[in-house]
This record gives C-alpha cells, structure tokens and sequence, in this order.
C-alpha cells in the first residue's frame, strides 16, 4: 500500500469508497488540516468551513485551550471506566451542572445515547413518580425531528431514508406537525403521556424556526400536564443560536437538557442530559451507563469547551453575526431568482434554493461554493445549511457573504 504522505484526494476518496461502507455521500473534498474557521483540503486549498462538523466546532477547529486540554489529560489518565472514581467527573459534574443550572448530569459520549438516556430517564419517572402504568408511557415527538440514528429514535422518525427496512421499530411515541399547539394540546390529552422530546430549532429538517412563543407556551402545556419538557439541544446549543441553549430565547428552562456535539468543541465525543434531583435520581445504579461516558478526557475537555465559551462570548457573537447574515443574504437574495428565502437564528441558518427537493441545484451550489472556497452542504434536497465556528470575525463572515453572493450570482443550472 502506498504510505500516506503520498495520497492525494482522489486516491483518498477511492480508498473510502473501496473499503468503507457508504452510508454518507460527501462533497467530494478531503480535508487534512483544520485551523479556527477554516480548514485545508490534501492539496493545501484552504477552505472556510460554513458546516462546523454540524455545529460541533463551535469554538473553531483544534481550538488550543481544548486540544491542549486533551492532550494533558490524555498524556496523565485516559480512562477508568466508573467502576471506580476518577479526579476529573466529579468537577466535570459540578462545572456542567452549574453552568446550565441543574441538580445534576448524566455523561455519555454521542448525541444519539444522551437522547437513549433522555427517553430512558423519562420513562422510568413516568412509572416511578408520576405512576404511569409500566409499558405504557408515550413520548411525544415531532413531524420532520431528528434525533440520532440509533433503532429506538429512527423508530419515530418519518423520514424514509432514516427508517426504511431497519425495523421492528421500538413503539411509545405520538407523533405530531412542529410548531402546532394545537396538535400538542390534542396528544397531552392522550393517557400516559410521559414527555415531549423537541429540537428548539429543527435543524435537520431545514433549519425550521418555531414561532415566537411556541417553545415557551409547549413548556407550561407540559407542566400543565405532568409532562417532562425535553430539549435536544445537540445541535442548537453551547451558544449556536446567540444564546447559550436555543430555549433562553424564550426563557424556557427545560425538565431535561440533551446537549452533545459543541459540549467538546469538536475535539473528541462528549455528550450529556442535564436535568434535577426528582427527575434524575430515578436511575439507581447499575441501571444505565456506557464505558466511555465521563471519561476523564471527556471531562477535561468539555471544561476547557464552555470555558471557551463564556471566554470568548461565542453566543453575543453568534448573535451579532447571524442578523448581520441574514441581511446581507436578503440582499442577495433580492437580486438573484436562485434562493427563495433565508432563516435561522445566530448562527445556525440555511437558504432555501429555487428548486425542486429531488433537484440537484444545492448540491451543484455547494460544489461551487467549494471551488470558490467555501464548504456548505444541502440539508434535505433544496436547503443548504451554512453554520460557520462561532469565533469568526466579521470581516470573515463578509468574506463568505462575498463568496456565496459570487457563486449564486454566476451559478448556471
Ligand atoms: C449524521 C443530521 C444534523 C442532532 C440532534 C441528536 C443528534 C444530532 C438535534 C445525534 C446529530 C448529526 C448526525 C450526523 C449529521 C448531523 C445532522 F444531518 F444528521 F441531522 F446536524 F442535522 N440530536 N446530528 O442534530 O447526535 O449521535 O450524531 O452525536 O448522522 O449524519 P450524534
């Protein structure tokens, strides 16, 4: 075989398609090197990433309070497992709960496993304290969510691409339209509802952005109800949308927090579900865990990531920044019949190309984008996606506005 140093991007590629399994459709760019907003293809291109790993490099690639983080604990204590005590969980603990002010965190590593633990958690209070028959809890959830890949949660997704053929899918869920309380009104009538599971701002979907006030009135209808209000802030939060979690918008403290992704800075898999004494202390133990979660490099490094955060004032800039490119893209927008519209929240946004979900229009802008660039990729068909580390400055976000405006104004179908 080769050695590597010799591979270019083409070769690269080949090797993945020969021996990995194919369940992504990349751009066709290989990266090798990331730095703060921008990264490096194998050529030595140098590229603004306007993805951030889906909102895990909040803090910009290879942040160096957290890869330095890492690295310390990594060169001292990997990892213990939690059949015995470590130095770092326990402060890791305190920092985080304190941080989003909850009683207490449940470390885990994915996104998908804090959201398994959210639906675990959630069940076992409906049995234990709230005295819902057991087998018998029903969790509401959302038309067009997306919450991970494991069995159970493509279980009640209506996406076909993410369910078909990987059934028998796990039961226990309602399903009702986003942003309608009406529909939530209708299914927390239905007996033995435990919960309801949302994502602030869908973003899979589209970046779907709720009414002013949906999430607010959906968490009193739950309290209203004995229901837990549960919050996937994987993707939305550690600051992505100007606030530290998309529910300060609206002032919503959640009964159970998801946070994943950003919680590391992009630098290793850390995840967490947040939530108080009443709700958490369900689990006793011996009842759930995994062997990585709370880690001491997991812990160490989701420190050094919110420490970043409040540091570097990653939401106030996120904030700023987003209403600057929201405008800046309406007025590209009013000059080209190419994109219909533009919506999000701090920097979490996507636009939405003239053309049909099947169409190959995003895509083919994204390929463009990468020439002149820029890395974005389309979310469902004809939405593209543009989320850039939270630390750029304004004259980069111009720079990107300069590109985008320059490859959809020249861009030809
Ligand atoms: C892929 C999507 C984004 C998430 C929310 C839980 C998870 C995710 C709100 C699970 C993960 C990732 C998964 C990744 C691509 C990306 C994604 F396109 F899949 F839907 F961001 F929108 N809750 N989202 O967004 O976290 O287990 O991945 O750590 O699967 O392709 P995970």
């Amino acid at each position: 075989m080769e050695t590597m140093e010799k591979l270019d991007s083409k070769s690269l590629m080949a090797l993945e398609d020969k021996y990995g399994a194919h369940n992504y459709h990349p751009l066709p760019v290989v990266l090798a090197k990331g730095e703060g907003v921008h990264v490096w293809d194998v050529e030595g291109k140098k590229y603004y990433d306007f993805l951030s790993a889906y909102s895990a490099v909040n803090q910009g690639h290879c942040h160096p309070k957290i890869v330095g983080a890492m690295m310390e604990q990594a060169q001292t204590l990997t990892l213990t497992s939690r059949a015995f005590y470590n130095d770092a969980l326990g402060v890791y603990e305190q920092y985080a709960s304190e941080f989003f002010g909850f009683d207490k965190m449940l470390p885990m590593n994915t996104g998908a496993e804090a959201v398994e633990t959210a639906i675990k958690l959630c069940r076992k209070w409906a049995y234990e304290v709230k005295g819902i028959n057991e087998n018998q809890a029903k969790i509401i959830v959302c038309e067009n969510n997306f919450h991970g890949r494991t069995t159970t949660i493509i279980s009640f997704s209506n996406d076909p691409v993410a369910n078909k053929n990987f059934g028998p899918y796990t039961g226990g869920f309602i399903r009702i339209p986003y942003n309608d309380l009406d529909a939530l009104e209708q299914a927390l009538k239905q007996e033995n509802v435990a919960g309801f599971l949302v994502e602030p701002i869908q973003g899979e979907a589209g970046v779907y952005v709720p009414s002013e006030g949906y999430l607010s009135s959906a968490a009193q209808m739950c309290k209203d109800n004995n229901v837990l209000f549960i919050a996937d802030e994987v993707q939305t939060g550690i600051a992505r949308t100007g606030e530290i979690l998309a529910c300060d918008h609206e002032n919503v403290k959640p009964d159970v927090l998801i946070l994943g992704k950003a919680l590391s800075g992009g630098v290793y898999p850390v995840s967490a579900v947040l939530a108080n004494d009443p709700i958490m202390m369900v689990i006793k133990p011996g009842q759930h865990g995994s062997t990585f979660g709370g880690n001491p490099i997991a812990a160490k490094v989701a420190i050094a990531a919110l420490e970043v955060v409040k540091e570097e004032r990653l939401a106030e800039n996120a904030q700023k920044l987003g209403e600057l490119f929201r405008a800046k893209m309406n007025e590209i927008i009013a000059k080209t019949d190419l994109v219909n519209a533009v919506r999000g929240k701090g920097l979490l946004n996507a636009i939405l190309i003239n053309d049909t979900e099947d169409s190959s229009t995003a895509w083919d802008i994204c390929v463009a984008m990468k020439e002149n660039g820029l890395l974005a990729k389309p979310t469902h068909g004809n939405i593209i996606r543009f989320a850039p580390p939270l630390v750029m400055t304004e004259e980069q976000l111009l720079d990107c506005v300069g590109i985008i405006e320059k490859t959809l104004l020249e861009f030809k179908k």
